[in-house]
């Protein structure tokens, strides 16, 4: 396997020990095929690396690196809440192209069905909220699913990527100290943050840039059942 992105390794480690510090966690079944999976995207390897768990609060934590030859490396992160719980979910992507980070975006989106996120993450958030970057980028149509706070950015320089690796790191630790205090919602409430959060899943599953990637290592309709059993199932009923 060719070396990551140094971004990329790091943010993954502090994904990684960020989960083992706060949570108690279980191991995630993910389809037997797909945990680690490698392709072809014109002449090039891709390989995908599935780290998953889960755990009392979390449905699923899952952390993906996707390496397609030298020139696109990706992380992908996604930590979604049992629908039991008020929370949003946290997500992260970068994706960098030839050594340069082409889009960092960072967010968590709401699952309340008036679209708001609990007062403790506006106060939060608010307050951890990182000084501006110089390249925002616009969010896509499918992009109705994240909150005010999301943070879209192409990095401009090293400076701008570390901020945004401390930003993603101090996000993810006030995420897991306010879900583990969380308390369970009613049934009726639950069915609602249950819908939110398949409704999160199909606009991500309309991201035409992350099915190319796939589709043209893996065929369209590999690609169509990864985007909805790996990265993007539907919480059950
Ligand atoms: N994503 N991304 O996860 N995607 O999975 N990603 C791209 O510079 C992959 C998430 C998001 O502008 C691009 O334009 C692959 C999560 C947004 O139209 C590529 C995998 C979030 C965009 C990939 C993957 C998320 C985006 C284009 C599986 C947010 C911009 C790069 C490992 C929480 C979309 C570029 C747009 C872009 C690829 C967001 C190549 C293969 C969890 C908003």
């Amino acid at each position: 396997m060719v070396e990551q992105h140094p971004l990329i390794a790091q943010l993954a480690t502090v994904i990684r020990q960020g989960w083992a510090a706060h949570l108690a966690l279980e191991p995630y079944p993910l389809p037997a095929d797909l945990g680690y999976v490698e392709g072809h995207l014109e002449g090039e390897r891709v390989h995908i690396q599935n780290v998953c768990y889960q755990s009392t609060h979390f449905r699923k934590l899952h952390l993906e690196l996707a390496q397609v030859g030298n020139s696109l490396d990706v992380l992908h992160c996604v930590m979604f809440p049992r629908p039991v719980y008020d929370v949003p979910l946290f997500g992260v992507d970068i994706v960098a192209g030839r050594g340069q980070v082409s889009a960092a975006i960072v967010d968590v989106s709401p699952t309340r069905v008036d679209h708001s996120l609990p007062e403790a993450y506006v106060q939060g958030l608010t307050a951890l909220r990182p000084a501006p970057f110089q390249h925002p980028r616009p969010l896509p149509p499918w992009g109705d699913i994240f909150s005010e706070f999301c943070l879209f950015v192409r990095p401009v320089d090293g400076a701008e990527e570390q901020r945004f690796i401390d930003y993603v790191a101090r996000l993810l630790h006030f995420h897991c100290q306010q879900v583990v205090t969380s308390a369970p919602l009613s049934p009726a409430l639950a069915q609602q943050h249950q819908s939110q959060q398949s409704y999160y899943c199909r606009q991500q599953q309309q991201n035409d840039k992350t099915r190319r990637v796939l589709e043209r290592a893996f065929g369209n309709a590999w690609a169509e059942r990864y985007m909805s059993t790996v990265l993007f199932d539907l919480p059950q009923t």
